[in-house]
């Protein structure tokens, strides 16, 4: 569970990212399917150039998506229940992408916003990211 703090750190560094959404979510997604490449086959349909405009609107999605689990923190399950479906029992991602894209997002903020990326800030991301991954692989249904 997220304290007050945390909470207070996630908004403020969203009000950061938010402008950036879709050139730091495609410079994530560049470097996921770098890093665990076997998840390219779920993005056949896309040009996965560094960059491409694919990456960049797919990216947005992520980052806009991530977002909004920020602005709701106490309710995350409910503002994600579409996107619960779509993971767990559509594309039925598994436990170990899930992990290498979340690496790889905190990579990325870390080399984005050095500054604000401090310890106690990647703490508060890791929190967040790791409930967030286990609301959207729900096995409930
Ligand atoms: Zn995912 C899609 C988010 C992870 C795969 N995604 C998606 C979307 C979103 C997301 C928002 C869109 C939806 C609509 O359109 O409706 N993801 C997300 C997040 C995360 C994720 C937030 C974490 C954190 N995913 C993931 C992973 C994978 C994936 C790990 C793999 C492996 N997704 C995916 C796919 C899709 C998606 C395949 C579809 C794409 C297209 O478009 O086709």
């Amino acid at each position: 569970c997220l304290s007050a703090e945390e909470k207070e750190a996630l908004a403020s560094f969203w009000a950061k990212l938010a402008p950036e959404a879709s050139v730091v979510g495609a410079e994530a997604m560049f470097r996921f399917l770098e890093v665990c490449p076997a998840t390219k086959s779920y993005f056949s349909h896309f040009d996965l150039s560094k960059g491409s405009p694919d990456l960049l609107s797919h990216g947005e999605k992520i980052v806009i998506a991530i977002g909004e689990g920020i602005k709701d923190l106490d309710n995350l399950s409910t503002v994600m229940i579409a996107l619960t479906e779509l993971h767990t029992n559509k594309l039925k991602v598994a436990l170990e992408h899930m992990k290498d894209l979340i690496c790889t997002i905190m990579v990325t903020l870390a080399r984005n916003y050095p500054d604000d990326f401090t310890p106690e800030c990647q703490y508060a991301w890791k929190k967040y990211l790791w409930m967030l991954r286990d609301v959207l692989l729900s096995k409930s249904s």
